[in-house]
């Protein structure tokens, strides 16, 4: 039995299955082997030369966005609107073939949205160029999820493409560590009562040809999470959700709509130009920047053009955003605004900026 025969009939059998306590480490298994024949199918076929790797499109800005949906839910529309740029647009499935990106101006900040193809039920299995589009969602700091107001209840199909391409949505990364060592078996440490037993820790673990490590388990987890941590190439991105041609329905089919779906989103047309504003605002909040202002030592401020990072960053991440060599050459730094204790604080390269803050950066002589 060839990798995709073998998928086959696992995922036949988890299906068949009935979950329950009882079946649990059996169908934990099962998944991980799963997670197993898949990884060893993406080896053979990128060994092959059959390109599994995403478009190339040249990341500019301080941020990128994918845009994903259904063919024709308007992201074509949608890009032009927000960015100026001019992706075909077209009353027929799979109008755009390639990614088209533009750039979004926010707050100061360059936002580089990306318009994609269509995706389509089973894209992460390679089908209508599925896998090359939902791997330029890998690398984007946030994906939109475009609905459209004819085929409102999609996401779970988006999410679920994008989940079994390794993109884990709005999802922390679990609290397990897994620290593989030569020899001494498994260790394991589990700090959360009732939760996956050792037995199936073990065997997962196994499967994925971990056979000694220290494992800490110290939140509650699923199968599915643990899976993740030991298959190490997933990806956990932020998201939003678009619902496009609000146009053309009234405001009572609007709010029943909004009750079906069940999970928050934005309204908008694309076309027809309504609420883009507040879509803009809101991706700019979901990426999380923050503007600093640099201080030339003994100069004015530079209040035109900030420096776009994201939160939480420290002034050792502006020197690597300016160039590696001010990283390299960094003493310390002057520090004003709302991360600072006082005005014109010194600073070294862990300290913490906050949005706004004025900084003036000190080298090594
Ligand atoms: N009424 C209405 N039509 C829209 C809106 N946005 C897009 N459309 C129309 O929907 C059709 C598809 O739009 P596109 O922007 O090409 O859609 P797409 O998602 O890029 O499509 P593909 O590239 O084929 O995946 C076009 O006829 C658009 O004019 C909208 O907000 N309201
Ligand atoms: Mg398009």
């Amino acid at each position: 039995m060839g990798i995709p025969e073998k998928i086959k009939s696992i995922e036949e059998e988890i299906r068949k299955t009935k979950i329950n306590k009882a079946t649990e480490h059996h169908i934990g298994i099962l998944k991980a082997k799963m997670a197993k024949l898949k990884l060893e199918q993406e080896v053979k076929s990128s060994s092959k030369g059959k390109s599994t790797g995403g478009y190339s499109v040249r990341r500019s800005g301080d941020a990128t966005v994918a845009l994903i949906g259904l063919p024709s839910v308007g992201k074509s529309t949608l890009l032009n609107n927000l960015t100026g740029a001019n992706s075909k647009v077209g009353s027929f499935d799979f109008t755009t073939l390639d990614v088209v990106p533009g750039i979004m101006m926010y707050n100061g900040a360059q936002i580089q949205i990306l318009d994609l193809p269509g995706i389509i039920r089973g894209a992460a299995s390679g089908k209508g160029f599925g896998k090359k589009i939902l791997s330029v969602a890998r690398s984007a700091n946030l994906v939109m999820l475009i609905l459209d107001i004819f085929q409102p209840y999609q996401s779970e199909l988006l999410i679920n493409e994008l989940k079994q391409i390794g993109i884990r949505l709005d999802e922390k990364p679990p609290n397990v560590t897994v620290d593989a060592k030569s020899s001494g078996g498994l260790q394991i440490t589990n700090l959360v009562e009732d939760s996956l037993s050792d037995d199936l820790i073990r065997g997962i673990l196994r499967i994925h040809g971990i056979h000694h490590a220290r494992v800490l388990i110290s939140e509650p987890i699923s199968t599915d999470q643990l899976i993740d941590v030991v298959t190490g190439n997933r990806v956990y991105n932020t998201s939003i959700t678009i619902l496009n041609k609000v146009d053309l329905v009234d405001k009572r089919t609007l709010t029943k709509i909004k009750k079906k779906i069940g999970k928050d989103f934005i309204p908008i047309s694309a076309d027809q130009k309504q609420n883009i504003e507040a879509l803009k605002l809101a991706i700019y909040e979901r990426l999380d920047l923050i503007r600093i202002y640099l201080r030339p030592k003994g100069g004015p401020t530079d209040f035109d053009e900030p420096l776009i990072i994201p939160n939480n960053s420290s002034i050792l991440d502006i020197c690597a955003k300016i160039h590696r060599d001010v990283k390299k050459n960094f003493k310390y730094a002057y520090i004003w605004g709302k991360s600072a204790k006082h005005k014109g604080q010194k600073v070294g390269g862990r300290h913490v900026v906050a949005d706004e803050d004025v900084v003036t950066l000190i080298k090594i002589k």
